[in-house]
């Protein structure tokens, strides 16, 4: 038989379709979460792999939970930027910023708090955490002291009981000390955004920024995300009134970040670092 007229299959033709689209974008947001970085072996929220200790990650990530028991949450951030700081970009990442490179009207919206994406090349201008980073630590008098760092910095200050610089076992011993501001002498905090809290001002107004400069917004990506986290996911609708389609990457079907998916959207099912290189060449 002749190949040429080979009938395609429902994927090769989403792919196609999405190729004439994304070709033909000028201004495109992605909101990206955990499932980015699950192929480079980080957990996330939902799945099994979600749990830390035994843990809903969801009970630690809020301000009563650290002024209630501050160390567990140290520990609980501790472990996951020595995740972070031990796992490698993976391909997801590494086609996003060289998309963002190639596109410089593509904005990614990230709820990821560890740095694979800068790690891979992203354009920092092209990037906005929504929900901080683990990289980031501020005095938790953000009113009058507001003092911020990035880094590492008060791991060489919580000296554990005994070395982990090997691999990770947990649980790990409890920290001698926690960091405190050198500003005020006050606890510092994961500089993250917690439930219940304010996204960064200037994180918000980049975003408003980027949608009032864009007359239309011709496409969406949804990456790894079960958009579920306000107000990061209202994004996806304000996209898509503002004329986006939407091309939602997940390794679950049945998921609420491909509920009221349209005709002339796209759903791309696996591991993102499967699909994105693909999808975005
Ligand atoms: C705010 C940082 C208002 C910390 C995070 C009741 C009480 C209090 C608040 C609320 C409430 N009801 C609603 C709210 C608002 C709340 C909210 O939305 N709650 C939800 C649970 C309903 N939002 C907030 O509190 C926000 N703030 O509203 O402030 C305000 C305004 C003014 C003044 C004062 C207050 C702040 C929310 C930010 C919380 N911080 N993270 C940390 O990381 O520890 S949220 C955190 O969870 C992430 O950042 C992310 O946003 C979310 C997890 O979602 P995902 O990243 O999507 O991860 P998940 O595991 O869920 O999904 C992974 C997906 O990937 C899955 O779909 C899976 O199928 C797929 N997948 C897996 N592997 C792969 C894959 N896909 C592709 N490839 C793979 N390999
Ligand atoms: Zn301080």
């Amino acid at each position: 038989s002749c190949s040429a007229f080979r009938t395609l299959d429902s994927e090769e033709v989403n792919l196609h379709s999405f190729h004439d689209h994304l070709v033909n974008s000028a201004s495109i947001i992605a909101l990206v979460g955990a499932g980015l970085s699950a192929a480079s072996g980080l957990s996330t929220f939902q799945g099994i792999g979600g749990l830390w200790r035994s843990y809903d990650p969801t009970t630690l990530a809020t301000p009563e939970a650290f002024a209630s028991n501050p160390e567990l949450v140290w520990q609980f951030y501790s472990h996951r930027r020595h995740c972070a700081t031990l796992a490698q970009p993976n391909l997801a990442h590494h086609a996003l910023a060289e998309a963002s490179r190639r596109k410089p009207g593509l904005l990614t919206l990230s709820q990821k708090i560890d740095d694979l994406s800068e790690r891979a090349g992203h354009p920092q201008e092209q990037i906005l955490h929504l929900h901080g980073s683990l990289f980031q630590s501020r005095c938790v008098d953000s009113q009058n002291c507001g003092y911020s760092r990035s880094g590492m910095a008060e791991s060489s200050q919580m000296q554990r009981t005994r070395d982990i610089s090997g691999p990770y076992t947990s649980p790990d011993p409890p920290f001698q000390t926690l960091p405190t501001c050198p500003n005020c002498t006050r606890l510092l905090r994961p500089g993250v955004v917690w439930f219940g809290e304010p996204l960064p001002r200037e994180v918000l107004a980049g975003i408003r920024n980027w949608f009032d400069s864009c007359a239309k917004v011709d496409l969406m990506l949804v990456i790894g995300t079960s958009a579920q986290v306000y107000p990061a996911a209202g994004y996806i609708n304000v996209a898509r009134l503002k004329g986006a389609r939407i091309c939602v990457v997940n390794t679950n079907r049945d998921h609420e970040s491909n509920e009221g998916l349209h005709e002339d959207d796209w759903f791309f099912q696996g591991d993102a670092a499967v699909i994105l290189p693909t999808l975005l060449q």
